[in-house]
């Protein structure tokens, strides 16, 4: 861990630590577009030559029902997925939004209300592990809406199964489809639709470059869909004072540094933090973990800084812009004020981050890449939309009329006056 003292910082070096790892999406839309290209002309045919080529395994069917299968899980799994869905369904549910309804002036009636996206498609990364909790955070929010059409794509097991568990949270959220591939040609097949997988009007959810390059192509194509955010390697960044318990930290530290080599992993912590205690213990909790050396890469590349003030601790973090922000300091909830970007916050030493992860109920699916600046994470917003709605009354386009007609004019937009004129005159003839 490279170690930096912030007041010794000049504003370039700042700049310069905020930045992640560059990605070189020319060369990777270079890889992706023959992909596209491939399940475009040839539909399930070209998915499968990809899953064939990538995976090592030819999924026979494409696509399953997930209602119809059989799931054998052990009833401490089920217990601790249903534990957790039922936190993550709570949280969501309050999100749904209430209809709008404003009467702007007397007989002008403006409205807002909600309507789920129909068609969304959810992508479960497979790889090196299995992730449910991904899906429960994709698929709860979809069912929330009210989505008809719920697709799930997650690359097929070495056997070309998928895993009970994910099976078992399909069921739960009521998924339709689940298309037993991942990848670039995955995002292709649901963006575009083939014989057996639907075509969707959004695609959710977390991936490799390659995934994220797909969604990104797909998105500004005659495909026409949606995608919830760009999305780059996970990060943390703890912000902890003399209060906090060091052995946590790195804990937390270690907790996302084990997601991947390119993890972004930061602390930020007072000159009273005990730092020799910390960097005791990630070398000791690291030696135990069975993903040490994805770990080991990742703490490498990564950085800590010792503030003056808790101050300058948020302000570095709001220009670095994280995905996590862990605050391990004393009355945490003093800060909630001078948190301006970051995807998601966890308060306290007994808050770590493995509990939004997987079971408190906040979404786990968040921007990265300082996209926090600009961009929310998962949520039931995500797969709705808002539409507006208004009701003119004759006395209401008689006070409303000239406004517009007078607007329309300086616009110069004739046919636009008329459409209030010829109303107008109607009612004063
Ligand atoms: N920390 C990840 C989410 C996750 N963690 C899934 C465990 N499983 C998002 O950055
Ligand atoms: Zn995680």
């Amino acid at each position: 861990m490279r170690q930096y003292t912030y007041s010794n910082l000049t504003e370039e070096q700042i700049q310069k630590l905020c930045q992640r790892p560059k990605m070189d999406f020319n060369s990777i839309f270079e890889q992706v577009e023959p992909i596209i290209q491939r399940v475009t002309e040839e539909g399930d045919d070209g998915i499968n030559h990809f899953t064939t080529k990538f995976d090592g395994v030819t999924p026979d069917p494409l696509v399953i029902s997930p209602e119809n299968q059989q799931i054998n899980l052990d009833n401490k799994i089920k217990e601790a997925i249903d534990t957790a869905f039922d936190n993550i369904y709570k949280f969501h549910k309050a999100q749904l939004p209430s209809t709008l309804e404003v009467e702007t002036m007397s007989g002008v009636e403006c409205k807002r209300v909600t309507r789920p996206i129909q068609r969304v498609g959810l992508y479960v990364p497979g790889g090196t592990a299995i992730l449910p909790s991904t899906l429960m955070m994709l698929g709860i929010p979809a069912m929330l809406a009210g989505c008809s059409t719920i697709a799930i794509a997650t690359p097929p097991q070495k056997d070309g199964s998928i895993a009970d568990e994910i099976l078992y949270i399909a069921q739960k959220v009521g998924a339709t489809h689940l298309l037993k591939a991942g990848g670039a040609q995955a995002v292709a097949g649901m963006a575009l639709g083939t014989e057996s997988v639907p075509k969707v009007d959004k695609i959710l959810g977390p991936g490799n470059q390659y995934v994220t390059a797909a969604k990104m192509m797909l998105q500004n194509s005659e495909a026409q869909i949606a995608i919830d955010m760009p999305a780059g390697p996970s990060e943390v960044l703890v912000i902890a004072d003399g209060s906090a318990n060091p052995e946590f930290v790195a804990a937390d530290l270690l907790s996302q540094a084990e997601h991947g080599k390119d993890s972004q992993v930061v602390l930020l912590a007072t000159a009273n933090f005990d730092w020799n205690t910390c960097k005791q213990a990630i070398a000791k909790q690291m030696d135990d973990l069975p993903r040490k050396e994805v770990a080991q890469k990742a703490i490498e590349q990564s950085f800590s800084i010792t503030v003056e003030n808790i101050e300058q601790a948020f302000t570095f973090s709001n220009q670095y812009a994280p995905e996590h922000l862990i605050i391990q300091c004393k009355n945490p909830q003093q800060f909630e004020e001078k948190i301006i970007n970051a995807g998601s916050v966890f308060l306290g030493h007994w808050t770590p981050e493995s509990a939004g992860d997987y079971a408190s109920g906040t979404n786990h699916t968040l921007p990265t890449y300082g996209y926090a600046r600009m961009f929310s994470g998962v949520s039931v917003d995500s797969f709705i939309k808002q539409i507006t709605m208004q009701k003119i009354t004759e006395d209401g386009l008689q006070a409303l009329g000239p406004t517009v007609e007078k607007l329309a004019e300086i616009e110069g937009l004739q046919a636009h006056k008329n459409a209030v004129s010829i109303r107008l005159a109607d009612i004063n003839k």
